[in-house]
């Protein structure tokens, strides 16, 4: 209902806007401008940057998929670190990674140089993949095979935190892995 006491919330009458004066508009134009170079960036991050990277997805039964961990490690073991085995698989090999509250199974020793196919899943609920003290991370998903072309580009004893809170032990979910430098090649069945 329009009365005759005016406050401040009362529009001013006719035309009281003026244009938007040059600056405006020139900030206005780069802000747009910017706004379209950061567009383009996405597509472009995905195809040159790696950001996004291109992986195998599908869904997969998380017992299933636990049982293919057992039969990769039952495959490739090498030896074991406090009870959990550490898997050597051969260059270009599918390699299974489980993760469960709270261990990543089992610890892989890769070379460096060489493509492997990554498969992470989960046998319970979301944990967080992220390799210390690099910037790779990604999400582990029950009954979902992420599978990543991944190729080490560097030796060391890498640990897997979990980036995902998943329960009362989550801080304590530690996975390792290491990259040897040249192929251990004439080692089988010698000591280390
Ligand atoms: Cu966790």
């Amino acid at each position: 209902m329009h009365t005759d006491t005016h406050t401040g919330l009362d529009a001013p009458r006719g035309i009281w806007w003026k244009p938007a004066h040059k600056t405006e508009k020139m900030w206005v134009g780069i802000a747009f401008g910017w706004c379209m170079v950061l567009f383009a960036m996405m597509p472009l991050w995905h195809l040159r940057g790696g950001q996004n990277p291109s992986g195998i997805r599908r869904k997969v039964d998380p017992q299933a998929f636990y049982a293919r961990t057992q039969a990769f490690i039952k495959e490739y073991q090498v030896g074991e670190d406090r009870g959990m085995p550490i898997v050597a698989p051969p260059p270009g090999a599918d390699v299974y990674l489980t993760a469960m509250a709270f261990q990543w199974t089992p610890i892989l020793q890769l070379q460096k140089g060489v493509q492997y196919t990554i498969h992470l899943s989960a046998l319970d609920v979301n944990h967080g993949f992220s390799l210390y003290p690099l910037n790779v991370n990604f999400q582990v998903v029950p009954g979902y095979d992420y599978g990543l072309r991944m190729t080490p580009t560097e030796a060391g004893d890498f640990r897997i935190i979990c980036n995902e809170f998943c329960g009362i032990g989550h801080h304590l979910m530690l996975g390792r892995v290491i990259v040897v430098d040249a192929p251990q090649v004439g080692l089988a069945g010698g000591a280390r």
